[in-house]
C-alpha cells in the first residue's frame, strides 16, 4: 500500500456539494482507501481571474493502484462529474482532480509529474494540506510549511475556510 495526496476542485456548478460526493466516490475507487480529508474551502482563482471562486479540498489516500491507473480512475470520476476539458488550462471545471504526491515517488511522465509541478506555489494546495498533516515533507524534499510562508499574503487573503 502506498500513501497519495489528492487535490479536489470546482467552480461550475453545485461546487459544494461536488466536491463531497467526489470524496465520497473517492472513497469507494478500487484499490482506495480515504484515510483523511480537509476542510473545505473558498478560493479566489489562480492563473486566470475571470472566473468563479473555487472550492477546494484536499485528501490523504492509500491505495494499491500505480500512479498512472489512480489517474486513469480520477479521471474517470470527472467524466461522471461532467467535466468538459476545455482549451483553458486554468478554466472553470465542474471537479478537477489532481494527484500532489504519491509515496516518495519522482516522475516525469507526459501524462504526471510527481509531485505536481504547480502544488508548491498554490495556497489552496498547501493551506489544506499544513491543516491536514502539519509540516509535510514532499517527495522531492520540499516542505509545506515553508512553501505556504513563502507564498506572497495576497495568495493566503485569498482563501477561507467553511
Ligand atoms: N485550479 C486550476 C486553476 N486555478 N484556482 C483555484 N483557486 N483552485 C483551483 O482548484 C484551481 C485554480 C487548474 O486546475
Ligand atoms: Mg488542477
Ligand atoms: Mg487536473
Amino acid at each position: 500500500m502506498q500513501k497519495a495526496l489528492i487535490s479536489l476542485g470546482s467552480n461550475l456548478g453545485e461546487s459544494l456539494l461536488t466536491i463531497e460526493n467526489a470524496l465520497n466516490e473517492i472513497a469507494k475507487l478500487e484499490g482506495v482507501r480515504l484515510l483523511a480529508r480537509s476542510a473545505l474551502y473558498q478560493t479566489k482563482p489562480w492563473g486566470f481571474s475571470e472566473q468563479n471562486d473555487f472550492i477546494n479540498a484536499l485528501c490523504e489516500i492509500e491505495t494499491s493502484l500505480s500512479p498512472l491507473k489512480l489517474l486513469e480512475a480520477l479521471q474517470g470520476l470527472e467524466q461522471k462529474f461532467f467535466r468538459v476539458r476545455s482549451e483553458n488550462h486554468y478554466g472553470p471545471r465542474t471537479l478537477d482532480l489532481d494527484i500532489i504526491d504519491f509515496q516518495e515517488l519522482i516522475l516525469d511522465d507526459p501524462k504526471l509529474t510527481l509531485p505536481h509541478p504547480r502544488a508548491k506555489l498554490r495556497a489552496f494546495v498547501l493551506k489544506p494540506l499544513v491543516d491536514l498533516k502539519g509540516d509535510y515533507t514532499f517527495a522531492n524534499g520540499d516542505k509545506a510549511l515553508s512553501l505556504l510562508q513563502a507564498l506572497p499574503s495576497s495568495e493566503l487573503e485569498g482563501i477561507k475556510k467553511l
